[in-house]
C-alpha cells in the first residue's frame, strides 16, 4: 500500500479486519488498547511497503551508512509522529471519526517507548527523524530494554518510581529480525596461538559466557519523502537452551548463569542522567548492543564489498557520548581478529571510521572503568586497549618530550582505570560539542590538552529538535497558523522560512490570533493537570515552565526557593502588585539521587501550602506534573509562556528543551548557558530574560575555591528567611529534619564540595528581577505578543535538520538518497 494511494475505505476495513484476527473482536466491543492495536497494525502495512522500497534503494545505490551508537533513544510515541511524516494524520483522523473513534484517544493508547533519560537520548531520537527526512541511509543502534525509563507516581509528594512494563502489550511497529543475531562473548581468557599457515599469532577466547543479541527492527519514517530508515535494538536471548536433564554440574551451572546473563542484560535502561554508575552490569550493555551492532555492521559491508580497508568509505560510527566508545576497542578486535588486517592497517579504518560526540562536562558523568572490571569482563577487548594506550603515550610522549604532566593527564590507562573519553578522542576523527559554548569550554577548559594536541579533531555542532512532533505534531493549531501565514508548509523540512513571520510580529491582528492560539494551548493543560493533578489553574495566569531532569546544576530548587520568596511577599502585602502567574514543574530524579528527591518533595509541599491558602487569591499557583515524559512534554510546551531554563552557566551543555519552547513561542527565562545563548543571538537578549553569572565568572569562582553563601544569608533578608523555612518546618508538618540537608549544601556544603555549588544565592537576587521583567511585560499584551511572536519567527536555526546537515557535511559525508 502506497501512503499517496491513501484509500480510507481499505482502512477502515483493515481496522475492522485486524480487530477481528488479532482479537476476535467487533468495533463496538473492542477495548481503547484493542483499537490503537488494530490501527497501528493498519498503519504498519502502509509503512512496510515504503520500508522495503528504502531499503532496496539503498542496496542498488550503495551509499555510505551512518552508524549512530547510543545507549538511549528517547523516541516517545509512535503512531501519531508517523502518521504526520506519512502525511496521513489528516485522512487516518476523518477515517476513525466514520468509525466512531477519536484518533486522540487512540494516540493515547500506546505507551511512550522510553528507552531515554532526557536531552541525550531524545536528541538520538530526532537526528533519527532528520536523517530520514532529509534522505540519508542511517541505523539507530541500541538496546530494547525491557523496561525503560520509570513512571514516576508521587505519593504524599515524594516521587515513588513504577516499572515501566512498554511491551507488556508487545508493540506492533517491530519486527523481529533473528536471522540477524550475533553472538557476543564475556569473560573467560585469552589464549595465544601462533598459527603457521600466515604466520601471525591468533588470539583465542576461552571459558566465555556468551548471549545471543537478536535484532528488532522499528521504521523510521522520514517527512513526506516515502523513506523509511531503521532503529535497531537488541534484545539478548541464552545461547543453549536451558536443559534440565543435565547432569554434569558445570555444565548445568553455565546453562543458568548464560540464561541469567541474557536475561539481566537488556532487563532496564539505567535511570541516571549526566551522572556515571561504575556498575558492572552497564559495561555489559554497552559491548553488548556495540558488539552485536558492529558485527552486523561489518557483515552488511562484506555482503557487497570486498576490501575490508576501504571500510570507512562505506560507513561512519558515530558515539553518542562515551557509553558506546567501546566500539573502538570492538572494531580493531574484529578488523584484526575476525578480518585479520593488521594493527597499522586496523588502526587506519578504525580511526577514520569513529566519531565521538561529548554532551557533557560534569564532572560525576564521566565514565572511568576500573581495569580490573574492564579486563575481567572483556579480556581481548582489554588487551587491545592496553595497545592503544601505550601507542597513545608514545605520540604524547614525542610530541612533548620530557613532559610526563601530559601523560598523566591524557593517558587512557591511568590510575587504574580506563578513561573512556580519551580513548575516544584519541581514535576517533572528530570530536565534537553540541552547542558553541560548550565546545569553547571543552577546548579551553575539559579537554584542553587534547585540542592542543590535536586541534584538527575539535568541532561544533549545536544541537537542534525536529519540528514535525514539537510543532506539528504537539501544537496543530500553532502549526496550521504558521501555513497560512507563509502560504505555505514546506517550512516542515525548511525550519528556516519560520523568519518569514517577522513581518507580522508588530501586526496587531496576527499578535492577536497568535496570543489566542497560545489560550487554547493553556486551556488544554490546564484541563491535563485538572485531570492529573485535581488543580484548578487560570489559563490567563502566566504559564510559567520548568520541565527537564532533576539536576542540581539544573536549579529546580533556585526555582521553588523563589517561589517561596513571593509567597512570603504576597502573605505580607496581600494587596501587592502581582500578576497571577501558575508555576509548572515536571522532572524525573535518579532512583538515589537523595537532594533530588528532596526537592522534588519540597516542591510538592510548597504546592499543596500555597495552592491551598485561600488569602492569595489563587494569584500563585504551583503545579508538579507527575510522570514528565515526552507525549506529555508535546502539551506543556504548546502552552507555555515562559521558559527556565537556569542552569548554573557553563553546567547546561546545551539543553534542547530551550528550543522546543522557543518554537511554540515561550520566551526564555534563563542563564548565558548552552545553546540559550544561542538563542539569544538569534532574536537578541530584548526578547529574552537573561540574569545571572556568566560561564567565566562561574568558572572563576570554581577555580578560587568557590565563594561565601553565607554573607548573602545574613545580608539578604529575604534570602533568610526562605532558607530558614527550609529548616524550621514551615512545608515539613512541623519536621525540621527534611530539607535540612538542601539547607545544609546551600550553606555549608559538605565533606569535599564547595558551599552552594551551583550558585543558587549567587543568582537568586537577579533570578527575582528577571521574574519582575516577565510579569511587567507580560502585562503589556502587544509587547508580550511581539516577543512570544520573535521566539516563533526566530527558531528556525534550532531545527535538528540543520544539526544533522551540518554533521552530513563536516564529519559523516553520507551520500543523498532521492
Ligand atoms: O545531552 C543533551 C544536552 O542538550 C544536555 O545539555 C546534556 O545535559 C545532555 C550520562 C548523560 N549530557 N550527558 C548526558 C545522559 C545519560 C547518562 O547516563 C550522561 N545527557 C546529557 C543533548 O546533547
Amino acid at each position: 500500500m502506497k501512503t499517496e494511494r491513501f484509500d480510507k475505505k481499505l482502512f477502515k476495513q483493515e481496522v475492522i479486519n485486524n480487530l477481528k484476527t488479532q482479537f476476535r473482536v467487533e468495533l463496538d466491543n473492542a477495548t481503547q488498547q484493542q483499537i490503537y492495536q488494530a490501527v497501528a497494525y493498519a498503519l504498519k502495512e502502509w509503512i512496510i511497503e515504503d520500508w522495503m522500497d528504502t531499503q532496496k534503494t539503498y542496496e542498488e545505490k550503495d551509499p555510505k551508512i551512518l552508524y549512530y551508537m547510543s545507549m538511549e533513544f528517547l523516541m516517545g510515541r509512535a503512531l501519531g509522529n508517523n502518521l504526520i511524516n506519512m502525511s496521513m494524520y489528516g485522512e487516518v483522523k476523518e477515517a476513525l471519526e466514520e468509525l466512531g473513534v477519536d484518533l486522540n484517544m487512540v494516540e493515547d493508547q500506546e505507551p511512550d517507548p522510553a528507552l531515554g533519560n532526557g536531552g541525550l537520548g531524545r536528541l538520538a531520537a530526532c537526528f533519527l527523524d532528520s536523517l530520514a527526512t532529509l534522505g540519508y541511509a542511517a541505523y539507530g543502534c541500541g538496546i530494547r530494554y525491557q523496561y525503560g525509563m520509570f513512571k514516576q507516581k508521587i505519593k504524599d509528594g515524594y516521587q515513588i518510581e513504577v516499572p515501566d512494563e512498554w511491551l507488556k502489550n508487545g508493540n506492533p511497529f517491530e519486527l523481529k529480525r533473528p536471522e540477524y543475531a550475533k553472538e557476543v562473548r564475556f569473560g573467560g581468557n585469552i589464549r595465544t596461538e601462533y598459527d603457521e599457515a600466515s604466520g601471525r599469532i591468533n588470539f583465542i577466547q576461552e571459558n566465555y559466557q556468551s548471549v545471543m543479541a537478536v535484532p528488532y527492527d522499528y521504521p523510521v519514517v522520514g517527512y513526506g519523502n516515502h523513506i523509511v530508515n531503521t532503529l535497531r535494538i537488541w534484545d539478548a536471548e541464552p545461547i543453549t537452551d536451558f536443559q534440565l536433564d543435565s547432569f554434569d554440574k558445570g555444565e548445568y551451572d553455565k546453562a543458568v548463569e548464560q540464561k541469567n546473563l541474557a536475561k539481566n542484560i537488556v532487563e532496564v535502561l539505567y535511570p541516571n542522567d549526566n551522572h556515571y554508575e561504575g556498575k558492572e552490569l552497564r559495561l555489559k550493555q554497552q559491548y553488548f548492543f556495540v558488539s552485536a551492532s558492529l558485527q552486523a555492521a561489518v557483515a552488511k559491508y562484506k555482503k557487497n564489498h570486498d576490501d575490508i580497508t576501504k571500510l570507512y568509505e562505506k560507513m561512519t560510527i558515530q558515539m553518542n557520548d562515551t557509553h558506546p566508545t567501546v566500539s573502538v576497542a570492538e572494531l580493531m578486535r574484529i578488523l584484526m581478529d575476525e578480518e585479520g588486517l593488521g594493527w597499522d592497517e586496523a588502526w587506519e579504518v578504525t580511526t577514520k571510521t569513529c566519531a565521538y560526540t561529548n554532551h557533557t562536562i560534569m564532572a560525576e558523568a564521566l565514565e572511568k572503568w576500573p581495569i580490573d572490571l574492564f579486563s575481567r569482563l572483556l579480556p581481548r577487548v582489554y588487551q587491545i586497549v592496553e595497545e592503544i594506550d601505550r601507542r597513545f603515550v608514545n605520540k604524547i610522549r614525542e610530541m612533548y618530550p620530557g613532559n610526563e604532566e601530559k601523560v598523566r593527564k591524557m593517558a587512557i590507562l591511568w590510575d587504574g582505570q580506563v578513561r573512556m573519553a580519551h580513548m575516544a578522542i584519541a581514535a576517533g576523527y572528530s570530536v565534537n560539542g553540541v552547542a558553541k559554548l560548550h565546545t569553547e569550554i571543552l577546548k579551553n577548559q575539559e579537554l584542553k590538552d587534547f585540542y592542543q594536541m590535536m586541534p584538527e579533531k575539535f568541532n561544533n555542532k549545536t544541537n537542534g529538535i525536529t519540528q514535525r512532533r514539537f510543532l506539528m505534531h504537539g501544537n496543530p493549531l500553532l502549526s496550521d497558523w504558521v501555513t497560512k501565514k507563509l502560504g505555505t508548509d514546506t517550512w516542515a523540512t525548511d525550519l528556516s522560512l519560520m523568519s518569514g513571520l517577522k513581518k507580522y510580529v508588530d501586526d496587531p491582528k496576527s499578535q492577536k490570533e497568535f496570543m489566542e492560539i497560545k489560550l487554547q494551548n493553556k486551556k488544554r493543560l490546564a484541563k491535563y493537570i485538572k485531570e492529573h493533578n485535581g488543580i484548578d489553574v487560570d489559563p490567563t495566569s502566566i504559564f510559567d515552565v520548568q520541565v527537564k531532569r532533576l539536576h542540581e546544576y539544573k536549579r529546580q530548587l533556585m526555582n521553588i526557593l523563589h517561589v517561596m520568596y513571593l509567597y512570603n511577599q504576597l502573605k505580607k502585602n496581600p494587596n501587592m502588585n502581582f500578576y497571577p502567574t501558575t508555576f509548572i514543574f515536571g522532572a524525573k530524579a535518579a532512583a538515589g539521587y537523595r537532594r533530588a528527591k528532596q526537592t522534588i518533595k519540597l516542591i510538592n509541599s510548597v504546592a499543596d501550602k500555597v495552592n491551598n491558602d485561600a488569602s492569595i487569591k489563587g494569584k500563585l499557583k504551583v503545579v508538579f506534573i507527575e510522570d514528565y515524559r515526552v507525549s506529555n512534554a508535546e502539551l506543556i510546551f504548546a502552552a507555555a509562556d515562559v521558559s527556565e531554563q537556569i542552569s548554573t552557566a557553563s553546567k547546561e551543555a546545551s539543553g534542547t528543551g530551550n528550543m522546543k519552547f522557543m518554537l511554540n513561542g515561550a520566551p526564555t527565562l534563563g542563564t548565558m548557558d548552552g545553546a540559550n545563548v544561542e538563542i539569544v543571538d538569534e532574536i537578541g537578549e530584548e526578547n529574552a530574560f537573561i540574569f545571572g553569572l556568566s560561564s567565566e565568572e562561574v568558572i572563576n569562582y570554581e577555580n578560587n575555591g568557590g565563594y561565601h553563601p553565607y554573607e548573602i544569608y545574613e545580608n539578604d533578608k529575604d534570602i533568610h528567611e526562605v532558607l530558614d523555612q527550609l529548616v524550621d518546618g514551615t512545608y515539613a508538618d512541623g519536621d525540621h529534619e527534611l530539607y535540612k540537608d538542601l539547607y545544609q549544601s546551600l550553606l555549608f556544603g559538605d565533606t569535599g564540595s564547595q558551599a552552594d555549588m551551583y550558585f543558587i544565592l549567587k543568582d537568586f537576587r537577579s533570578y527575582a528581577e528577571a521574574h519582575e521583567k516577565v510579569a511587567k511585560a507580560y502585562q503589556d499584551t502587544k509587547k508580550w505578543a511581539k516577543m512570544a511572536m520573535t521566539n516563533t519567527a526566530g527558531c528556525g536555526k534550532f531545527s535538528s535538520d540543520r544539526t544533522i546537515q551540518e554533521y552530513v557535511d563536516d564529519i559523516w559525508h553520507l551520500d543523498k538518497i532521492r
